[in-house]
């Protein structure tokens, strides 16, 4: 016998209802909004083709909207030629980058974050003091890459667990400070922090917190709404730092929470049980796919939706001058 609604097998049931609870702040941030503008007007300025080195921002749709514009991927300046423009991503590049650009007489633009270059220049003060930096941060990543090229080798030691900083060789009567990522869990590296400070009380903290306003309002929303939901979803990359960040939060809070990069990725087994759904946006989450994943939930489910807003954004980053005119 025929089920009355096919979608029942999978739980799903075009008259339940589903309440969202859209988190705000989420998505694109200031350096992201400034990166992606960075491209689109270096190719207006110079024509195509436009270089750009490594993902601009960790998003294939932005990515893939950009290349359609005429911007092209690679990872290292090798794959640059002589005669064309290149773009630093938003995540910041090691000196050796900018300086090998030089060394070929490469056009370049810079579009690392202005928050990540304010980590970098406070890395260099550092090192001028004569202090020994601890790096706070996820290895391999490419901010981390970039932060930790801002000073010469054997100068920071990158720490990325509590459990690091017990086997650290450093020992009290040492120089030391510290810095981190910008897109770190606010919890995780408080945590980190205060092993840090228990075990070397002299070490010198940043002037100002480096995890940015982004970050961490993105995860203070997620926060809020997490507890009342029953699945949350996070649209964002697997590379994406700071969406992997916000799937923890939620996690940590008990609830179920998955991230995805597009609404098609979306199962409707996902929504069993689930009568509560909350959504966020990674900082490099265009909000067209968090409209998607709207519309996708609404094929099965009579949808309700709820900003549940924790602070306003108004922050804006000046572009670089060589793209002002
Ligand atoms: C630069 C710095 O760093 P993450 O992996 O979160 O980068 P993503 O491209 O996902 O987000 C934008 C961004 C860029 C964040 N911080
Ligand atoms: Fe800059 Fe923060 Fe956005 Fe990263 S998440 S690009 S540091 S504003």
């Amino acid at each position: 016998m025929n089920a009355p609604f096919p979608s029942t097998a999978s739980g799903n049931d075009p008259r339940l209802p589903l309440q969202l609870l859209i988190a705000a702040p989420r998505g694109f941030c200031a350096g992201v909004d400034r990166a992606i503008e960075i491209v689109e007007r270096a190719l207006q300025k110079y024509g195509e083709p436009v270089y750009v080195r490594h993902e601009i921002v960790h998003n294939r749709y932005v990515v893939d909207s950009l290349k359609a514009k005429g911007a092209i991927f690679v990872e290292e300046l090798d794959e640059v030629p002589d005669d064309a423009p290149v773009v630093f991503s938003a995540h910041g590049v090691p000196k050796s980058v900018p300086a090998e650009a030089e060394r070929r007489n490469l056009m370049y633009v810079d579009a690392t974050c202005p928050l990540v270059s304010k980590v970098h220049r406070q890395a260099e003060r550092q090192i001028e003091k004569g202090q020994h930096i601890l790096f706070i941060g996820h290895e391999g990543h490419p901010e981390v890459i970039g932060t930790m090229g801002q000073v010469p080798e054997g100068q920071i030691t990158l720490v990325e667990t509590v459990e690091d900083v017990a086997n650290l060789p450093f020992t009290q009567e040492d120089d030391l400070s510290f810095l981190t990522q910008t897109t770190l869990s606010v919890d995780d590296t408080r945590e980190i922090v205060e092993a840090l400070e228990a075990r070397y009380p002299q070490i010198v903290a940043p002037k100002a917190e480096d995890i940015c306003y982004a970050t961490s309002n993105r995860q203070a929303a997620v926060k809020d709404i997490a507890g009342g939901c029953d699945l949350v979803l996070v649209i964002g990359a697997p590379n994406s730092s700071n969406s992997l960040r916000l799937v923890e939060v939620a996690q940590r809070m008990g609830t179920d929470a998955r991230l995805i990069q597009r609404a098609s990725e979306i199962e409707p087994e996902w929504l069993e049980g689930v009568g509560t759904l909350g959504l966020t946006a990674g900082a490099s989450a265009p909000e067209k796919l968090v409209r998607e994943v709207v519309d996708r939930l609404s094929d099965w489910r009579v949808v309700t939706e709820e900003i549940i807003t924790t602070t306003e954004e108004n922050m804006i980053f000046k572009l670089p001058r060589q793209l002002m005119d």
